[in-house]
């Protein structure tokens, strides 16, 4: 797991994750990043308001898990929700 400010780029696009350590539902997809060996950043909402005023700015709330999932195509998509997180990650990459 690296902490940079750009996202782990692959065919099926650019994945970022909005959260910090500490939070037991983002530790939850921390976990699942590891189990499945993927090098997603983390853009710690805790450590850097900037991060936190994205998902606000995306969400509406300010709520973390959220993943950025940035398309091949140019379109973004910010998901919410551990659960909905995991299940998306374990689709498209276990
Ligand atoms: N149902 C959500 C719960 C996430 C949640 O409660 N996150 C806490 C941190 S562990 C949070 O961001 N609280 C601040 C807030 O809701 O504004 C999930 O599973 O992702």
């Amino acid at each position: 797991m690296t902490t940079q400010a750009t996202g782990s780029t692959s065919a099926k696009g650019t994945l970022s994750l909005y959260g910090y350590p500490q939070c037991p539902f983002c530790a939850r997809v921390l976990r699942a990043i590891e189990e499945l060996d993927l090098e997603i950043p983390l853009l710690n909402t805790m450590q850097d308001a900037t991060h936190l005023e994205a998902v606000v700015e995306a969400t509406g709330r300010g709520t973390v898990p959220v993943l950025k999932i940035e398309g091949a195509d140019g379109e973004v998509r910010w998901m919410p929700e551990s659960a909905e997180i995991i299940q998306y990650l374990v689709n498209h990459y276990a």
